[in-house]
């Protein structure tokens, strides 16, 4: 058996970014692996004074190095960051892949790419940003020219969660330090290793003192907490469950602060009779399983057209069962562990649940056993359930686990009427090859991204987000430079009439 992944010695302990310092507290927490539960490194915890600090240290450098700079100072600084990560790429992976037991080749191909891409750009977006300007004659004869101008929202609080942890941190700095803000970021507790080497980067990059903070600890009571009510901060982009997302929104309610929410979903594929029926088999297993299933874009619910059901359930769960799990480093494995043994114990409940609410479970249901030291990691099985209710639970809540339910459906009315039937709102996945029938139900999905005959990629300059409880607003492209701007209208009078 390979050496279960332990983190760089660098990163034992990992401290808060603060001004340009890298800051130990007393208060600690241990980072444990998912894949053999023992400690990877202690994790210095920012406390409510800690916070304070980062968000006076990010107001400086607002009004003092960063807010002089230009866009494309900016933009240069987020290139060097940029080149940080791609030059220490392994480093990166390493601490990807200790903390949430995913596969090497995924965090390679996704995570830490992303983090480049991201931050690249949204460098090269910014400088395209641009305002708007209107001529305007009023009955008086009054001419009148208005015209926007972009400012930085101020201090931006941005809590991330653990499941795409690098790429969901540059996804949000990339567009926020473009347009000129400044930053207090938190990772999730549960992923603080590639945050504190994203800290070292922009560090290494020399992006000035300020700019850029990181603070660690968890949320009520701890470091999130206390960022999302403090008054200097100005604004709050948060990813995470659905519920956090609400306790967040009423703490920062006093402050009537901007929000950019982006949460949980119960993502829905549908499978047409007309589809290439190979190619929605590997599509659902690569939206239903990536990364254990943890991506809140992953499909937990399929509907598959009634005349194809028995076929597709059987295929999809061959391919199932031949899914390969376990080290990050094996030959061919799809699937690592899930981020903890607590999220474990979650999932394997809903796994419970379904068979209590008379799921039949077609492939799946537990854990693997390996009879080695696999055995001590986080593994679920992926698992694929059938003959649920639409009222079930398990169909309405998000397991966010490697698990989906297979649904038969007879026409597009019905399906469509189903797939909105949710309290969530983020994603959908359509397989045909009818391309009138993919536009048709496509617009007609209460979602925000809809895939046809893919999942996952996407432009970058696209609007990511989700309705209902999936979130508030969109990121993504120009959606993201007008979040993290604030726009002011700047009205000229072209001749100045004494009675205007
Ligand atoms: P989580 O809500 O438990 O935690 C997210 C972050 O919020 C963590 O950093 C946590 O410490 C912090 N936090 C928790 N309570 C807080 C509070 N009261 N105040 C301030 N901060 C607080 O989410 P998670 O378990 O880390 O992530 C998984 C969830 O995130 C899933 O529901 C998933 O669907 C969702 N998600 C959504 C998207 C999206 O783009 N829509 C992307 C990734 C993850
Ligand atoms: O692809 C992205 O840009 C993105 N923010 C993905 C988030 C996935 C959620 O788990």
């Amino acid at each position: 058996m390979p050496t279960p992944f332990d983190l760089p010695p660098t990163l034992r302990e990992m401290r808060n970014y603060v001004d340009g310092e890298f800051v130990s507290t007393e208060r600690r927490f241990p980072d444990r692996s998912p894949l053999h539960g023992q400690v990877l490194g202690m994790v210095h915890e920012a406390d409510a004074a800690l916070v304070d600090r980062a968000v006076q240290a990010a107001r400086r450098a607002l009004e003092g190095p960063w807010g002089r700079f230009s866009v494309d100072e900016r933009a240069r600084a987020l290139h060097r960051v940029a080149d940080v990560i791609e030059r220490r790429f392994d480093e990166f992976i390493a601490a990807e892949v200790a903390d949430t037991g995913r596969p090497l080749a995924q965090a390679r191909a996704l995570d830490v790419y992303r983090g480049i891409v991201n931050l690249r750009t949204f460098a090269d977006l910014g400088k395209l940003a641009h305002g708007d300007s209107f001529e305007t004659r009023l009955a008086s004869g009054q001419e009148l020219l208005n015209y926007t101008v972009r400012k930085p929202l101020g201090v931006v609080a941005s809590i991330c969660p653990w499941n795409l942890p690098l790429l969901s941190m540059t996804w949000k700095a990339g567009p926020a330090l473009i347009c000129g803000n400044t930053m207090v970021v938190k990772p999730s507790e549960e992923t603080p290793a590639s945050a504190t080497l994203l800290a070292e980067a922009f560090h290494e990059a020399g992006v000035p003192p300020g700019v850029f903070n990181l603070v660690h600890g968890f949320g009520p009571g701890s470091a999130g907490e206390a960022m999302t009510r403090h008054p200097g901060v100005d604004a709050v982009t948060f990813t995470g469950e659905s519920r956090t997302g609400a306790t967040i929104m009423k703490a920062v309610a006093d402050g009537v602060k901007e929000i950019s929410f982006e949460l949980g979903g119960k993502n829905a594929a549908v499978v047409f009779a007309d589809a290439d029926f190979d190619a929605a088999v590997e599509g659902v297993i690569r939206s239903s399983f990536t990364n254990a299933g943890q991506v809140c874009l992953c499909s937990e619910r399929v509907y598959v057209h009634r005349s194809i059901f028995d076929r597709f359930v059987a295929a999809l769960a061959a391919r199932t069962a031949a899914l390969k799990v376990g080290w990050p480093d094996e030959d061919g494995v799809f699937m690592g562990s899930l981020i903890s043994h607590e999220h474990r114990d979650k999932v394997l409940g809903y796994y419970a649940l379904a068979v209590e609410e008379g799921a039949t479970v077609v492939t799946g249901g537990g854990v693997p056993h390996f009879g080695d030291a696999r055995d001590q990691g986080a593994f679920v099985q992926p698992t694929i359930w059938t003959g649920l209710p639409d009222d079930a639970r398990c169909m309405r809540e998000e397991v966010f686990g490697p698990v989906c339910h297979l649904s038969p459906f007879d026409d597009e009315d019905e399906v469509v009427r189903r797939v909105n039937d949710s309290a969530y709102g983020l994603a959908a996945c359509v397989w045909t090859s009818d391309l009138s029938r993919a536009h048709r139900v496509s617009r007609r999905f209460h979602v925000g991204i809809v895939w046809v005959n893919t999942w996952f990629s996407r432009d970058l300059r696209t609007p990511f987000g989700g309705s209902k409880l999936s979130g508030i607003g969109r990121e993504g492209g120009r959606y993201s430079l007008d979040f993290y701007s604030e726009t002011t209208n700047i009205c000229v009078a072209i001749q100045v009439l004494a009675a205007a």
